[in-house]
């Protein structure tokens, strides 16, 4: 049944059609009609055989049980193998033709971005299909089919997700390529993200401080809403291609 959808103002639909750098910062509520389970459905955060997924997707369970947080990326992208892009990640690959400069910034690691057709898109924190040695840092896709990847065959060593965990660095440069295209643009929208995970949820500000006008796509109100120039509340399938018309 299609939730009841915010009408798009005619202030955004003018920006809309005058506006040439626009930057879209996505979370798990963009990936969640494709079925991937969201971190923070109806408000807590979830849990993963009991534990917080912050506490698994940290750094210190890393140093202390690496095979711990394989077997949640394991089960993550398990999960992953066979759902498709939605709507709202088809419609987003579409304005990369429409405007002169779009800047995808995703916090996602499932890549349906990139498999919607989406190009250069700005992966803050990593990605599920990847590996990467802890001792010389060389990187390797993990196909879909494949299981969970052993040592590394440069170094010997082992490997892990390459995806950022909680108290870990974002991958070097993307935050200041992120932060640099917030600064410039004229429009931001920030689709299907809680706003709560940091430094991620400081750019729509940084887009703000310098004019943008943003607007929020989330069937629920965030921390973020309240700074936001229009909130758009219902699901992002289902509001995005609505641009497009
Ligand atoms: C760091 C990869 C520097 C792995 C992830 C206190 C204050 C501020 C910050 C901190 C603090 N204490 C600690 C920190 C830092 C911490 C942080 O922000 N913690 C939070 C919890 C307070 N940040 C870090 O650790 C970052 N690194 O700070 O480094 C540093 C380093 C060393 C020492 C000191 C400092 C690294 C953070 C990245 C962690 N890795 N992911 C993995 O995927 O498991 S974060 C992970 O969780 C996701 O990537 C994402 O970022 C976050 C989940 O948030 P969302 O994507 O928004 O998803 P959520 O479920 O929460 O919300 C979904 C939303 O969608 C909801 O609003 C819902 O209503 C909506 N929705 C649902 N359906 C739909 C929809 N919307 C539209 N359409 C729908 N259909
Ligand atoms: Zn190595």
């Amino acid at each position: 049944m299609q939730s009841p959808i915010t009408p798009i103002s005619a202030e955004l639909r003018r920006l809309f059609a005058s506006s040439t750098r626009v930057l879209v910062l996505t979370g798990a509520g963009v990936s969640a009609e494709s079925g991937v389970p969201t971190f923070r459905g109806g408000g807590n955060s979830s849990v993963w055989k009991g534990i917080p997924v912050e506490e698994i997707a940290s750094a210190d369970t890393l140093q202390r049980d690496l095979p711990a947080v394989w077997e949640w990326f394991d089960y993550r992208r398990e999960v992953l193998r066979t759902l498709k892009p939605n709507p709202a990640h088809q419609e987003l690959a579409r304005w990369q033709d429409r405007f002169a400069e779009l800047t995808v910034v995703t916090q996602n690691v499932d890549r349906l971005h990139q498999k919607a057709g989406s190009r250069d898109v700005i992966e803050l924190h990593g990605n599920i299909w990847r590996a990467r040695c802890i001792n010389c840092r060389t990187c390797r896709d993990i196909a879909p089919h494949e299981g969970r990847p052993q040592a590394c065959r440069r170094c010997g060593e082992s490997m892990r997700p390459d995806v950022v965990l909680f108290g870990e660095t974002l991958p070097p440069g993307e935050f200041e390529r992120a932060t640099r295209r917030a600064s410039r643009c004229e429009l931001c929208f920030v689709v299907g993200t809680s706003s709560l995970v940091y430094p991620a949820a400081s750019l729509p500000e940084i887009a703000k401080a310098v004019g943008a006008y943003v607007c929020e796509v989330n069937p629920e109100r965030t921390p973020l809403s309240d700074r936001c120039d229009e909130v758009l509340t219902g699901k992002a399938g289902e509001i995005l291609p609505l641009f497009g018309t």
